[in-house]
This record gives structure tokens, sequence and C-alpha cells, in this order.
């Protein structure tokens, strides 16, 4: 069985040898030198060009090197009649737990405030607001949004969560659908956005959103650039409506120069490195889903092509 790896991460060494220790078995051909495409059992892979998956006629699966897959059924031409796996992996949930959580207490206690008085040699207290009292809404409660529901749970915070089908989760207050996120948002003092990127989705982040968010309340987009409707977010902080964004994620990426978000002072932006997939942890994951496609089980992680994530 043959495996075609590609990457636009040119970690190329790490990811070998993490799926050779993962399965010695495993042939792997790594794209462009993919020899005959008709050798090509599953791939793994990022964003290949368009077009490039329905070259290889045996191919059984399309495993994501990343937890969406956005950036793959973007391509029209991506053969639908076999599963495509998204990546679920201990590293990438713990890297985003990390993230999300060092974003919370940035915003909650006030880091952008006191490097705004800083540049003006202000030396200033602001109150400070105990967790319990500080409201944290996550937008989506799948993998990654529960891990950070489980990381933010022992600092106190007051959690709230964002659905499409209804949930139950410990400690978290739960809304879902359309009828749910009016007051999901009047409760969220910070809002993560945790979603699969979808027609539902897209430019979930925009001014009736913001408008319907308490006065000072801040935004982690950790998802995709496509939730974010750029310019309602700007107006929002330049009103003073919301006091500060962390932003992983962008419309276009990597950020344009010049773009405003580069030199906003409530605006913390980083490169799309909110969480990233680990070799080793990864490696395993795809070798074990094969194991269960082969012996005709469940996998995990599994795109559904009618919901759309
Ligand atoms: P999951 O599929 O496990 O969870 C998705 C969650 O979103 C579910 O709770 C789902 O609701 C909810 N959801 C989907 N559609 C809607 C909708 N229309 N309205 C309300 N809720 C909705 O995804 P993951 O947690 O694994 O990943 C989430 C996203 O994070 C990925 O799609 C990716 O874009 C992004 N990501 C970003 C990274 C970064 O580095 N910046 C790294 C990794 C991922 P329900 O529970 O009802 O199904
Ligand atoms: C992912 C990502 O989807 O890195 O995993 O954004």
């Amino acid at each position: 069985m043959a495996l075609l790896f590609k990457s636009d991460i040119e970690r190329h060494g790490a990811w070998e040898r993490a799926l050779k220790a993962a399965d010695p078995g495993l042939e792997l051909r790594i794209w462009p030198e993919v020899g005959d495409p008709a050798d090509i059992d599953y791939a793994l892979v990022w964003a290949p060009p368009h077009g490039e998956l329905k070259r290889y006629r045996n191919l059984k699966i399309i495993f994501s090197i990343g937890a969406g897959t956005d950036h793959l059924t973007a391509d029209p031409e991506l053969p639908r009649g076999i599963p495509l796996v998204r990546m679920v992996e201990p590293g990438l949930t713990a890297g985003m737990g990390e993230f999300v959580t060092m974003s919370v207490l940035h915003h909650h206690r006030f880091m952008i405030d006191y490097a705004i008085q800083r540049q003006s040699g202000i030396w200033a207290e602001i109150s400070q607001t105990p967790t319990w009292r500080r409201r944290v809404g996550i937008m989506g409660l799948g993998v990654l949004g529960l891990e950070v529901v489980d990381k933010l749970k022992p600092f106190g915070f007051t959690l709230s969560g964002w659905t499409r089908s209804p949930k139950q989760v410990e400690g978290v207050t739960c809304h879902h659908g359309a009828a749910g996120l009016r007051d999901f948002l009047a409760a969220c003092d910070i809002l993560v956005c945790l979603l699969p990127l979808t027609p539902d989705t897209q430019g979930i982040l925009n001014a009736a959103t913001f408008a319907a968010m308490p006065e000072g309340a801040a935004v982690i987009n950790v998802a995709r650039g496509g939730h974010l409707v750029e310019a309602d977010l700007l107006a929002a902080l330049d009103r003073g409506h919301l006091s500060g964004a962390t932003l992983d994620v962008f419309q276009e990426e990597p950020l344009p120069a010049g773009h405003p978000f580069w030199s906003h002072p409530r605006v913390i932006i980083t490169p799309h490195i909110a969480s990233m997939t680990i070799p080793e942890t990864a490696a395993r994951a795809v070798v074990d889903n094969i194991r269960r496609f082969q012996a005709g089980q469940p996998m995990v992680g599994v795109y559904d092509w009618e919901r759309g994530y």
C-alpha cells in the first residue's frame, strides 16, 4: 500500500520518520515524485493543486493534514466517492487549548490596554475582574472547542458555547442554532471562534454579531479568515465597542503588507499558528485510521459532505 504525502510546510523529514515509525510497512511517496499514480492508495495532504487528487484512480482515502477541510473541498474536482478525513490528533488538540487559553488570559488581564499605556509612558492600574465574572463564549464545541473548555474550566471563567445541534457539556451554558445565537452573544465578554468554515458560518463574525456582544468585549478568531468580516471588526474596534481582537487566520494569508491589522494597536496577529499538526502523534492517528478502514471499522474524523464539516 502506498501513501502519497504532500505538505506546504517544509517538515518532510519529520513526517517521513513519524510515518515509518507508525507503520514500517508503509510505502511512502513524496509529492511530486509519485511514480505511477495508480499505485497510490492513500493521500495525506494540506492543499494540493486543484485537480491533482483526481489523478490517483485507486485512491481509497484522502487525509487532511489539518483539522479543517475547506482547503480541500474548495477543489471542484476532489474525488467524492471516497472518505475525506480531517485531522484529529492529540498534538493539534493540545496546541489549540494552549493558544486559546493564552489569548483569553491576555484579554482578561487587559494586556492590550497595558501595551497601549506603555507606548505613552502611562503607569496606571486597571481594576482586575475575577474570572467568574468574565464570560467566555466558544463558537463550536467540537474536538477543539471542547479542549478549550477543559483548559479554561480550572480558571473559573463563566463558560458558554454555541453549536449547530443541541449539546450538554458540564459547566457550560449551551446554545445552538440561529435561535440560540443572540442569547449566546449577549453573554460573551470574550468570544472564541472555533467553527468550521461552511456556507452557514462564512462571515459570521460581522457587524450584527459584534453589536449583539457587550460593550468592551474581545474576539479571538482561530478558525478561518472567512469567518470574519474584517472591515466590520475594524469599525467595531475603532468606535470602542470592542476592546480587542486576537486573529490567527485571515481572508488572505499571508496577511498583505499594509493591511490595517498589521499596525492596529488593539489587534494581535499571528501567522496561522494557533495550533499545528504534530507529525509524531498525527502519523499514529493516520495509521490507526488506515487500520480501521482495512478492518471495516469506522474511522475518526470523517468529513460529512451533507453537514459540510
Ligand atoms: P469539529 O468538527 O470537531 O467541531 C465543529 C463544531 O462547530 C461543532 O461543535 C459544530 O456543531 C459546530 N458548528 C458547525 N457548523 C455550525 C453552525 N452552522 N452553527 C453553529 N455551530 C456549528 O471541528 P474542530 O473542533 O476539530 O475544528 C474547528 C475548526 O478549527 C476547523 O474546522 C479549522 O477551521 C480550525 N482550526 C484552526 C487551526 C489554526 O491553527 N488556526 C488549527 C486547527 C483547526 P455540532 O457540535 O452541533 O456538530
Ligand atoms: C487546521 C489548520 O485546520 O491548521 O488544522 O488550520
